[in-house]
């Protein structure tokens, strides 16, 4: 049996002024704890490195805007968690902000097997939020605004013994995001987010933020025989609540162990890949019903009527 012991590393508020070395810390303590309980594989937020910075308007402060992006993975403040990585023989997945030597700027995540090897980059392919400053938000959601979508899609790395899929956030939200990967065989899908309870479009989806992240990733995991493995950054950040819950989903759709606080906190679980065989080779067996000509006929769109 392929069993994965994977470690949910949830995060707790990063503020503004919290440094980077400050939260590399914390994040080697969940690595750490993860690996005493014998995790393969530690799965960190999205955007585990800084304060959920595309809350605030920041273009008069550029030196402030540039401060939260990586321009090196790994850099000299994260190499130490490379470092620790591979001491430990543990890998794991990272949500970082990325400003490539171009200039372009991505959300981003990258998969470091259990050799300190970086496996497989990942850049949002959904940003959701807006484009402009709107003040008269309570606080601004500007994803659109500093960060370029990812060209590239969304793949697939064998690692683990396994074959991971990578999203992050928003992406969680959109069938297609585990349905490509599927497509692509995947048996285990990353997923770090920041949600702020609070939706400004649409408030009256407050009170639905939990029902609705645990919806999309059960769904996602079900629908395609995955495992779906959700990590927040929660709690309270810069006065900001963010939903925490984070989950480990089995592809029966099954919630198999979720955090129970807002703050840094692992969550450990069982992940028997083989798992994904009950779905893949019987309900969604896609070489069976998912045939290209299939899929064709399916979606292609009813100008006949
Ligand atoms: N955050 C949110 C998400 O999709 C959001 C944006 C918040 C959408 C609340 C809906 C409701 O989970 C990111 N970073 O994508």
């Amino acid at each position: 049996m392929r069993s994965l012991r994977v470690g949910a590393a949830q995060l707790g508020p990063i503020m503004r002024d919290t440094t980077r070395r400050e939260v590399v810390d914390r994040l080697i303590v969940l690595m750490r704890e993860a690996n005493a309980e014998d995790c393969g594989l530690v799965v960190f937020p999205e955007l585990a490195l800084t304060t959920f910075f595309p809350r605030w308007y920041l273009d008069d402060d550029p030196q402030e805007l540039d401060s939260y992006y990586e321009t090196q993975m790994p850099g000299p403040e994260t190499q130490r968690l490379f470092d620790e990585a591979k001491a430990l023989g543990i890998g794991f997945y990272l949500g970082y902000a990325e400003l490539t030597p171009e200039g372009e700027r991505y959300n981003t995540s990258v998969l470091v097997d259990e050799s300190g090897s970086l496996v497989g980059k990942y850049r949002k392919v959904h940003l959701p939020g807006h484009e402009e400053h709107e003040p008269e938000r309570p606080f601004q959601h500007l994803e659109r605004r500093y960060f370029k979508e990812g060209p590239d899609g969304f793949g697939v790395w064998e690692a683990f013994d396994g074959i991971i899929g990578m999203a992050l956030c928003n992406d969680r939200r959109w069938p297609e995001t585990y349905r490509v990967m599927a497509l692509q065989n995947a048996e285990m899908i990353l997923i770090g987010y920041n949600t702020p309870m609070h939706y400004a479009p649409d408030p009256s989806q407050n009170p639905l933020q939990s029902f609705h992240n645990q919806l999309v990733m059960q769904a996602g995991a079900y629908q395609n025989g995955t495992w779906v493995v959700g990590v927040a950054k929660g709690g309270i950040e810069e006065g900001v609540d963010s939903l925490a819950e984070s989950v480990i989903i089995a592809p029966s759709g099954q919630i198999v162990a979720q955090a129970t606080t807002t703050d840094d906190e692992l969550v450990v679980a069982d992940c028997d890949l083989d798992w994904c065989k009950h779905y893949k080779n019987t309900l969604f067996d896609f070489d069976r019903y998912r045939r290209p000509e299939m899929y064709e006929l399916i979606t292609r769109p009813k100008t006949d009527q």
